[in-house]
């Protein structure tokens, strides 16, 4: 009996596990096919990269004791909403929001949640644009709308980000005062670094636009 038990909680965390890879692959041929648009037919793509990522069994556990729920299928599925997470790195502000708003119309794509961690960034700092949707995954024998949380950010927040968040577990989530002091100016360093890129790139763009309409006036010339 308990072998029958165990045989059958490693096919439900297969199967369930099975789900999210299928989910962050639709995810990623979705976000390709974008690449591939924007690189074909205009002369800039807003996606820089991305990085996929499946919660291992060992995080999602963690995240469902730390969240209070029990050791259960259903209870993973209600409490641990990133097991399968897209990251989507941009190289400017404005391009964060293009791309949330293209995924936001695809109709397919269910939007559960927007969490605006640039508008409302968290007290360390943190910066990112989130988004907790569910895609139709098709079966052999049934369709499955599975969640996928995707972060958006520019090259800059991940870069602090993936720095922070080594810090913060290589202190077991305590980090001391000063350090804390220290991501926050780096956080407010980075923020200025995206601004100023930000107001480059809307130069260069307005040159480059009043060249293009000189090119058409000689033309017609
Ligand atoms: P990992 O290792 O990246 O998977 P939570 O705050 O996680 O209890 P919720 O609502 O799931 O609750 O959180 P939220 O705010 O949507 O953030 C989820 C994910 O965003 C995190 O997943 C991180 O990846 C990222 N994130 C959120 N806040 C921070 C932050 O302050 N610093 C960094 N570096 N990343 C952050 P996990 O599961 O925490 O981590």
């Amino acid at each position: 009996q308990p072998f029958e038990q165990l045989k059958q909680m490693r096919d439900d965390i297969t199967r369930l596990m099975l789900k999210y890879k299928f989910a962050l692959d639709e995810m990623e041929t979705k976000i390709e096919i974008l690449k591939e648009e924007f690189k074909s037919l205009h002369d800039y793509c807003p996606i820089e990269h991305t990085n996929t990522r499946l919660k291992t069994p060992e995080s999602i556990i963690k995240k469902l004791l730390r969240k209070g729920g029990v050791i259960a299928i259903d209870s993973i599925e209600e409490y641990v909403k990133d097991i399968a997470g897209l990251r989507i790195t941009c190289s400017f502000i404005s391009d964060i929001y293009r791309v949330s708003e293209i995924l936001q119309k695809q109709s397919d794509l269910k939007i559960l949640q927007v969490k605006d961690y640039i508008k409302n960034p968290k007290s360390n700092g943190y910066k990112s644009l989130h988004l907790l949707l569910e895609v139709p995954v098709f079966l052999s024998d049934r369709v499955e709308n599975v969640c996928v949380e995707i972060q958006i950010r520019t090259i800059a927040m991940d870069f602090w980000a993936s720095l922070e968040h080594k810090i913060f577990y290589k202190y077991n989530r305590s980090v001391p005062q000063r350090l804390l002091e220290e991501i926050k100016g780096a956080a407010d360093t980075a923020n200025a670094l995206d601004h100023q890129m930000e107001r480059l790139m809307h130069e260069v763009q307005t040159i480059k636009d009043s060249h293009h309409e000189d090119f058409e006036r000689e033309q017609l010339r």
